[in-house]
């Protein structure tokens, strides 16, 4: 009988922690790289976010109801946004999650915030499987099997005469060794030929070995999946030891900050991106967003930030379907229930957003428009420079 007692209690008190109610401000966890190389695409996916707290706040936040973000830095690898994904889940006790930064990180990170119940919303991950990883997993970055194919074609636009191709990948990322999937055969489907395909490691920064094949090889276009550390030095490497063709960067290069590390060389890359900050006319988010930006940060926003700002949108737009949804105030919710109401509200109707109108299908995958093609141009101080819309 007093076994049957305390199991009674331990049960209402367990229930009585989960029915726990939110408290105001809500918390939305950001769980992106802050340190490591991974970073140089992380402050960007910071400052996104951080101007849609300032933008979404100012509107009322959900129906009144402040929210604030909360940042676990996950670093670069597995065992980071591992961890950052736990903090945000049990000690922060986020409804919801924008991260981690690589598809790498997020086959790791993403099945605990699924067992967990506690919806993600992938800001850049772009490897094949993302959504599939889980039913709490989606995402605003459109996958690169769709963008990469745009960089090729524009590719062969500028010199019809592309026969031979060299791919260059890093072979320990989960989205270059998805993204050189597509690009290699995209390449073919366009009916050029692969002389060469190289490897790397996104911790290289001495690429002599694969510059050298590529120079042997004598190809018109050389295509590389990397991150932007390994991938800009690559590119220079390729520009200093006499490479002349083009070069087509995938994903991993569509950031301001790898400016600085190919310097002068990053000239005319050719890059793929899921966001123009020039689309300000017929968007009028993205001209708000564009608008805060650049106040800010005295420049354009990259596609990164707009990503992450789009996430939060999402956020908040889909708590306020929950408001309606339950009938309640976010407040008067418990956890659990804002968590799993939440991920079905996100994947309900559509968002207009810095990226266009989009929206999640029910698995979770994105559904966007709009795509663009850039080349990079160069100031004559060889540091900074900026990505020039040319599709
Ligand atoms: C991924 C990517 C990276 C380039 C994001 C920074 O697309 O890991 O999926």
């Amino acid at each position: 009988m007093k076994r049957l007692f305390f199991a009674v209690l331990t049960i209402m008190c367990s229930t009585a922690a989960h029915a726990e109610k939110i408290k105001a401000p809500i918390h939305i966890g950001i769980g992106v790289a802050q340190t490591s190389n991974v970073a140089l695409f992380g402050e960007e996916q910071v400052n996104g976010a951080k101007v849609a707290e300032a933008v979404f706040n100012a509107k009322g936040g959900i129906n009144g109801t402040h929210f604030k973000l909360v940042y676990q830095d996950t670093g670069g690898d597995e065992a980071g946004a591992i961890n950052a994904f736990q903090n945000l889940i049990n000690r922060d006790k986020v409804v919801g999650i924008v991260g981690p930064t690589l598809s790498q990180q997020a086959f790791s990170a993403d099945p605990i915030a699924n067992r967990a119940k506690v919806p993600v919303l992938a800001p850049s991950n772009t490897a094949k499987g993302i959504p599939q990883i889980g039913e709490y997993i989606g995402r605003v970055s459109a996958p690169i099997a769709f963008i990469a194919p745009f960089a090729v074609k524009y590719a062969l636009q500028e010199n019809p005469k592309i026969k031979k191709v060299a791919i260059l990948y890093a072979q320990n990322d989960a989205y270059s060794t998805s993204e050189t999937g597509t690009f290699q055969e995209s390449v073919k489907k366009q009916g050029l030929e692969i002389v060469t395909t190289q490897k790397f490691q996104t911790t290289d920064s001495d690429f002599t070995t694969q510059v050298t094949a590529v120079l042997g090889a004598k190809v018109d276009l050389a295509v590389i999946s990397g991150l932007a550390a390994d991938g800009g030095n690559l590119v220079k490497q390729l520009r200093q030891m006499g490479y002349k063709g083009l070069i087509v960067g995938g994903n991993g290069f569509n950031t301001a900050n790898v400016f600085p590390v190919c310097g002068k060389y990053c000239e005319d890359l050719i890059v793929a991106q899921a966001y123009s900050p020039a689309v300000v006319d017929t968007n009028p988010v993205n001209k708000e967003f564009v608008t805060e930006f650049r106040k800010k940060h005295k420049k354009d926003p990259p596609q990164f930030a707009a990503q992450a700002f789009t996430a939060v949108q999402i956020y908040v737009e889909a708590l306020k379907k929950v408001e309606a949804n339950t009938k309640n105030k976010i407040t008067q919710l418990d956890l659990a229930t804002v968590r799993t109401e939440l991920n079905k509200a996100i994947r309900t109707g559509s968002y207009r957003t810095p990226l266009g109108e989009i929206s999640l299908d029910k698995e979770g995958e994105i559904n966007q428009k709009s795509f663009y093609v850039s080349r990079i141009k160069m100031e004559p101080n060889g540091k900074s420079g900026k990505f020039l819309n040319v599709k």
